[in-house]
């Protein structure tokens, strides 16, 4: 018999993968035994796929507990065998292509081809939730078939180590987890009133005063201060190196994120001559959103910002760059005679068009160095500049603004991808910032809004569910807020919107909770009465 998993048929055929793949069925035989022979042949000596093997033996040894060999000699044996394969779906656009695999098992041989070494590192991720224990210290593999490729290009997540710092070996941890859901972005919210966290050469201050923070809001009591100095905290060039690196082999997109030119607090701090007043300023010391701003009228202001993200491009190879651009508020731009002077000089005629002229400089620049800008979805206030990205977070109507003026857009709306919010209710829960936002409430969002017509669909490149540092303490904050509801997401993001179905979803869910416990995650658990973490009644979004 022959059971294709689509739909709610991946429940009923029990195939335990989240994402659900495209195709996925079991065939007929005997399973496929893990055993202390069994070898990891890269077929072709590229580097790429001897990494991938190298992924592969650690994906299968949190699960099997021991260490697979590899090599590049298939003697026929009872191999897993990673191959490339140029003509795999040659219907499918480029960068689809190149995430998809092909995985085969059978009781003599595990085969896996795809068209790139990220292809092969999405297939081993899918094996290793495939893995099942036969018996003590045994583990096999059902024989089954998958077709596998993603939905959207953009499955990103975010981490604001501006707020509360997370030490480079959380990141790496973090990483590890993401990839094994098959995300592809983690964006790094850098620098915010609160903090400035990436060594800058040219402008040392900026760790120097801007990493360090007098206290910070207190637990319970978010209006207070907890008396405690805060930093310095911040990645040096060479850790950021490391971790690119990292993120690389396990083709993960590290996106860098600089906040320009609102939520500069920290670097005002540091430089207050960047400001409308000059200063001075601290470190701020409490959350929300602050009047001081970069002075776009002042042209060594917009020099800095090009130096940062000049570093910032040698840093990170990523082709987006995100610039921020939230939340600025433009009342110092409105009585700063050096702005006035630009909005005249350049023809502007509100502050919002003065936000887009800085913008538009950011751009060229970015575009010089053969990166694309992007930013939050107040930077269509004034204008898009022509290449722009948006990442829509104030809904979804910025994000269909740009994606209908032909601009790619990344959706991240608060009402399905703030896992800042809460998940569930009750006295258990610990604080954060408000909001309310289920597991199942995830897993329902669609990202394609139904009024794209098909050519403007194409543009919404994909989701990002952001996990906003103020009331995520550590690196145990950050799992128990993202997961499970990170799943629910990758589910979303990777597979086809045919097959969504939140009952086959939970009913994996639950196998999953062992592979995160093997991660070593603080997921939240399930409650024993409502498995699914629903809730009932929205809390009114206190920030
Ligand atoms: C709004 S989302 C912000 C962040 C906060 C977040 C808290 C966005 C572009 N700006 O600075 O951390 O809300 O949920």
């Amino acid at each position: 018999m022959i059971a294709w998993a689509a739909g709610a048929a991946g429940q009923e055929n029990g195939m335990p993968m989240v994402p659900l793949p495209v195709e996925a069925r079991w065939s007929e035989g005997a399973p496929f035994q893990l055993t202390s022979a069994t070898t990891v042949v890269c077929v072709g000596d590229a580097a790429a796929i001897r990494e991938v093997a190298a992924r592969a033996t650690d994906a299968l040894r949190l699960v099997a507990s021991w260490t697979l060999k590899t090599g590049s000699a298939d003697g026929g044996g009872s191999n897993i065998v990673l191959r490339l394969d140029r003509s795999l779906f040659p219907d499918l656009p480029d960068w689809q292509r190149a995430e998809s695999y092909r995985l085969s098992v059978s009781a003599t041989r595990v085969e896996l081809f795809a068209t790139t070494a990220h292809g092969l590192f999405n297939g081993v991720q899918t094996l290793a939730q495939l893995v099942s224990p036969a018996g003590t210290g045994q583990w096999q593999v059902r024989a089954c078939d998958v077709k596998d490729y993603p939905r959207f290009q953009w499955r990103g997540l975010l981490l604001d180590p501006a707020r509360h710092f997370l030490p480079p070996e959380y990141l790496k941890k973090f990483i590890e987890v993401m990839a094994s859901y098959k995300y592809n972005q983690l964006q790094l919210h850098l620098t915010d009133d609160q903090g400035w966290r990436i060594e800058i050469k040219k402008y040392p201050r900026l760790t120097e005063i801007g990493s360090v923070r007098k206290e910070s809001p207190r637990h319970g009591d978010r209006e207070q201060g907890d008396g405690r100095v805060d930093g310095p905290f911040f990645y040096t060039q060479d850790q950021i190196r490391d971790l690119v690196a990292y993120a690389q082999a396990r083709h993960v997109t590290l996106v860098p994120e600089i906040e320009i030119p609102g939520h500069f607090g920290a670097a005002l701090a540091a430089y207050p001559e960047l400001s409308c007043t000059g200063g001075p300023f601290e470190v701020q010391t409490r959350w929300g959103v602050q009047p001081d701003i970069l002075c776009a009228g002042n042209d060594d202001a917009v020099a800095f910002a090009k130096d940062v993200l000049g570093e910032v491009c040698e840093l990170f190879p990523s082709q987006f760059i995100h610039i921020g651009g939230d939340e600025a508020p433009r009342n110092r731009w409105k009585v700063c005679p050096k702005c006035q002077a630009r909005m005249k000089a350049e023809g502007l005629k509100q502050e919002a068009q003065l936000q887009t002229w800085l913008n538009h400089r950011l751009e060229e620049f970015l575009a010089s160095k053969g990166r694309r800008m992007i930013g939050w979805d107040e930077i269509l206030e004034g204008g898009l500049t022509p290449g722009a990205v948006v990442m829509s977070w104030r809904g979804t109507r910025g994000g269909i603004a740009a994606a209908q003026a032909g601009h790619d857009v990344v959706m991240s709306p608060t009402s399905h991808c703030y896992f800042d919010n809460a998940q569930a209710q009750g006295p258990a829960e610990p604080e954060c910032i408000g909001g309310f936002i289920p597991l199942d409430k995830v897993y329902s969002y669609e990202p394609v809004p139904a009024i794209l017509s098909a050519s403007q669909s194409q543009h919404i490149l994909g989701v990002q569910g952001n996990l906003w540092g103020e009331y995520l303490w550590g690196g145990k904050d950050v799992e128990y807020f993202g997961f499970p509801r990170a799943l629910a997401l990758a589910e979303v993001l990777w597979s086809p919107a045919k097959s969504r179905n939140l009952a086959s979803f939970l009913g994996r869910l639950d196998g999953q909770y062992a592979h995160l416990d093997r991660l070593r995650v603080n997921y939240r658990k399930p409650d024993a009465a409502a498995p699914s973490n629903r809730g009932t009644e929205p809390k009114a979004q206190a920030k």
